[in-house]
């Protein structure tokens, strides 16, 4: 039974979002997970990159890392690498995570580290005026595109589940409690959980009441484990909400647990025999 309330994970400051923006909705269903799984705010951390999204980690009481944009996974990763007892959460929003920061969410995926990747998708750049992001539709209109977004977007859910994430869920910020769900079961999974939150931005494309006709719930029969199904979900139109795949492997600390535990089992000397025996035969072939 959980000993805490939503309201002790709020820090003194505010959120200074716009009003009506997607990602008060979020940040309350993070709430009320951590409550739910009753964390220790000093045992839990919140990482972020740059936009109006990464501000999140202020507004917790938990340790938290507002770093650079496009940067909260490597930090994530290297927090949970050094104390792997931590509940490590990452956060941003869709530019963060799929321009700049691309390159590090297949590594975070197919690593399968013990983390919870939160972005907030807005389809667009909120904090420096409404930029199209990769996650922009074709055609979109935004102050940086009047006449409309020439790029095709790109899909997280499906780079996440062909990239090798263990957990590819798809929430919404206008649906708190299914969110709230959510992030409690991707908390708890071990290894990396991916959660798209659709968190629409008020100001600069407010897609608040058009994205309500376009989600769905995912079918009470789908079987989580299937992968090519979970493609199927993920490349289908509008948007299946709910968890499209989950998978049981090792995760990164844990390997690197296995691996720490057959270091310390071996023989530093027969190690070190056998690599200067190697070093000596490469150095001995002519070249
Ligand atoms: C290295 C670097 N490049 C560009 C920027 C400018 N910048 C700040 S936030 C941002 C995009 C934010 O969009 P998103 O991640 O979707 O967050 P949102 O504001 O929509 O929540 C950009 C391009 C920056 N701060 N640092
Ligand atoms: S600009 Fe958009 S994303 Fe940023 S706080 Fe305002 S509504 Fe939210
Ligand atoms: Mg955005």
């Amino acid at each position: 039974m959980s000993t805490r309330k939503p309201s002790d994970y709020k820090s003194e400051l505010k959120p200074i979002w716009c009003p009506g923006c997607g990602d008060f909705g979020v940040l309350a269903s993070l709430y009320r997970s951590m409550a739910d799984l009753d964390l220790d705010p000093a045992q839990t951390v919140i990482v972020s990159g740059i936009g109006c999204s990464s501000r999140l980690p202020h507004f917790a009481s938990t340790y938290g890392i507002h770093t650079l944009h496009g940067r909260p996974l490597p930090v994530a990763m290297g927090v949970k690498l050094a104390n792997p007892e931590l509940t490590v959460i990452a956060v941003g929003g869709d530019g963060d995570g799929f321009a700049i920061g691309l390159g590090h969410f297949p590594h975070a995926a197919r690593r399968n580290v013990d983390i919870t990747y939160l972005v907030m998708d807005n389809e667009i750049y909120g904090l420096t005026k409404g930029q199209a992001s990769p996650t922009s539709l074709y055609e979109q209109k935004a102050p940086s595109t009047p006449f409309g977004n020439p790029e095709d977007p790109l899909n997280p859910l499906a780079l996440g589940i062909a990239a090798g994430a263990s957990f590819v869920a798809r929430g919404a910020s206008f649906n708190t409690k299914a969110l709230t769900e959510l992030i409690t079961q991707a908390i708890e999974h071990k290894g990396f959980s991916y959660i798209d939150a659709l968190s629409p931005c008020t100001t600069f494309n407010n897609t608040q009441e058009s994205w309500k006709e376009l989600v769905r719930d995912v079918a009470p029969d789908h079987d989580v484990t299937n992968r090519e199904q979970a493609f199927e979900l993920a490349l289908k139109g509008g948007f299946t909400l709910g968890i499209l795949y989950r998978q049981e492997r090792l995760s990164q600390s844990e390997r690197y647990r296995n691996i720490l535990d057959k270091a310390k089992a071996s023989d530093v000397d027969t190690m070190l025999d056998s690599f200067n025996a190697r070093k000596g035969a490469a150095i001995g072939k002519p070249s």
